[in-house]
């Protein structure tokens, strides 16, 4: 008998190809990239790391062909090692970094890996709090580096920007190890030659950027380069705006050396350092498939046409604020700058985020119920919900469709707002079934590349 998971997926592919993907930390792989991560790779253990030495700089057709030095705790590294270098030397180059290590299993393990290499326990990070839009590996108690790190936080103003005053008196209060710029739900372009300027002036402190929601808009060119400005280090997750499968990285300027000799705690040992953390110090063997899957991304995030698909993400997230502003939605920090929508829904239509969001996915539009800075209804009814265009770009949406979804939303919102509660949705069903089959008739037409 077939396993019934295969019949699940048959399934999810059919919810993907006929609804709108609008998570913003959501977006769908090219079929190379697909192909990539399901092969024999994963049957190979291979702890620790190819290495730099005797190969000449980003010479992907040397990489591919020579034998390369290891440092590695198993035989037969041979296809392994040049693999992991590709992917090491793609990723260097798209964020003009030194070093890259490919190897974090998720964005999660990729910070933990960052504190773990600079911090002892106890130690001071300065970080964006969680209701600002921060991401709960920066300090959220529930997390294992909160037990383990003094986390202190800033917010945003009332323009939904960071709140730079609060984070330089913090800074210069506190001397945190560690300044860290990252977020999953803030829209407007960091100043991080501000920030690179705050944590000159405190004695070994790291700039830590988590760039993991706007990596792909880094790599192509519609936003700033935290490395380009002073930060040390750069964390991200590979799935997002990036377009590569489910992982992360860590990219960081300094020395490139062999991970074996323990190094100095000093800035310019960052690499090495976080070599170390991410192995053997967090984590165990690397997942060469998906490693494979980031190299075959990163590659396609070199080609001029990312830098294309980078503007018009961008493009069609203000495009879409604007319409949804016209609809009379209130945005938080009144539009974007990026990728990433929030809408104050509690206060536009008095229907809180979750209901909205079941609402929205009765008609095939995907989003997620999200807390506002301050917000009162806590994490399961929050007052705002948070949208994003990476997705619907890689199928080809562009400014006309930003306008169709907007319209839906409103309808939606209208909808919920008669209804009053969940339970009474099912009076609007007719409604509902109706706007279904217009978001999966357009769906359709912008097929999903890897489907
Ligand atoms: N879960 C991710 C997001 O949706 O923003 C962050 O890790």
């Amino acid at each position: 008998m077939k396993d019934p998971v295969f019949d699940l997926i048959e399934q999810e592919k059919i919810r993907q190809s006929e609804g709108l993907e609008l998570i913003p930390s959501e977006n769908y792989v090219s079929k190379d990239v697909l192909s990539a991560m399901g092969t024999i790779l994963t049957n190979k253990y291979s702890e620790g790391y190819p290495s730099f030495e005797g190969i000449p700089g980003w010479d992907e057709a040397k990489i591919a062909q020579e034998i390369l030095p290891n440092y590695r705790y198993y035989g037969g590294q041979t296809n392994i090692d040049r693999i992991e270098r590709l992917a090491i030397d793609r990723a260097c180059r798209l964020f003009n970094a030194d070093h890259a290590n490919v190897q974090p299993h998720s964005g999660a393990n990729a910070n933990e890996a960052v504190y773990y290499a600079w911090c002892e326990p106890g130690d001071k990070i300065l970080a964006m709090s969680l209701p600002a839009g921060g991401h709960l590996t920066h300090g959220s108690p529930v997390t294992r580096s909160a037990k383990i790190y003094h986390f202190i936080d800033y917010g945003v103003d009332e323009n939904g920007d960071i709140d730079y005053d609060e984070l330089e008196k913090k800074a210069l209060k506190e001397q945190p190890k560690i300044i860290l710029i990252g977020y999953s739900a803030f829209m407007k372009i960091p100043d991080f030659e501000r920030v690179a300027k705050i944590g000159a002036k405190i004695p070994n402190c790291l700039l830590m950027a988590d760039m993991a929601h706007v990596a792909g808009l880094i790599a192509g060119k519609a936003h700033p380069n935290p490395l380009d400005y002073g930060f040390h280090v750069m964390t991200t997750t590979t799935h997002k705006t990036l377009r590569g499968p489910r992982g992360g990285l860590i990219l960081s300027r300094g020395n490139v050396a062999s991970p074996l000799k323990k190094p100095e705690k000093t800035l310019e040992n960052i690499p090495i350092l976080i070599d170390r953390a991410v192995f053997p110090g967090t984590q165990g063997g690397p997942l060469e498939h998906i490693i494979a899957g980031k190299a075959v991304s990163f590659g396609e995030a070199l080609k001029p046409e990312f830098k294309t698909y980078a503007k018009n993400i961008v493009e069609n997230a203000k495009t879409l604020a604007k319409a949804l502003k016209q609809k009379g939605l209130i945005l938080q920090g009144d539009g974007t700058e990026n990728h990433l929508i929030l809408v104050n829904i509690k206060a536009s239509f008095n229907i809180d985020g979750k209901f909205y969001e079941r609402a929205l996915d009765e008609i095939g539009l995907t989003l997620n119920a999200n807390a506002l800075p301050s917000d009162k209804g806590g994490a399961f009814r929050p007052s705002g919900v948070r949208l994003g265009t990476p997705a619907i770009t890689t199928r080809g949406f562009g400014q006309k469709e930003m306008q169709i979804i907007a319209d839906w939303m409103k309808e939606v919102a209208l909808i919920c707002q008669k209804a009053e509660s969940e339970e009474n949705l099912k009076d609007y069903s007719e409604s509902l079934a109706k706007l279904r089959n217009e978001v999966r008739d357009l769906a359709l037409k912008f097929p999903v590349p890897s489907i």
